[in-house]
């Protein structure tokens, strides 16, 4: 792997404990591979504080029988048209429909987006997964 640094790192016995239960938890094959992971996301995490730009999927189920609710959520993401790439809808069953809006843009307008979604009356569960382009927003 290119640029790829070995380093030393003492942990006290009871961290190392709970990190290496977490590597079987998760089925990791190495301990390097798991602590790369945790420190990248912990740094995914501080760019989406800053000013680094986002990209992620809102995945949400919702009861389209609640008065309003469909036209709700369309007009909110014309609103934040910029942030929204596509979205996907699937009627999941009698009552319920699961949509998937793939989203990009700063942390702040993403988390804006997925939060007045969440705030709608009928919908039932949003999750907001994130990543990080790297690319610094002017
Ligand atoms: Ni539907």
């Amino acid at each position: 792997m290119k640029g790829l640094v070995r380093f030393g790192v003492s942990l006290d016995r009871d961290l190392l404990g709970r990190v290496d239960r977490f590597i079987k938890a998760h089925r990791y094959v190495s301990r390097s591979k798991a602590i790369a992971d945790i420190l990248r996301e912990k740094l995914v995490e501080e760019e989406w504080r800053g000013q680094t730009e986002v990209i992620g999927t809102i995945t949400m189920v919702y009861d389209h029988h609640q008065r309003q609710l469909t036209g709700r959520l369309v007009c909110i993401q014309h609103h934040h048209g910029a942030a929204v790439l596509s979205s996907q809808h699937i009627h999941l069953d009698h009552n319920h429909c699961l949509e998937v809006v793939i989203v990009r843009g700063s942390p702040v307008k993403v988390r804006g987006l997925a939060d007045r979604m969440k705030s709608c009356k009928g919908v039932k569960h949003l999750s907001l997964a994130m990543s990080s382009t790297g690319k610094r927003i002017a």
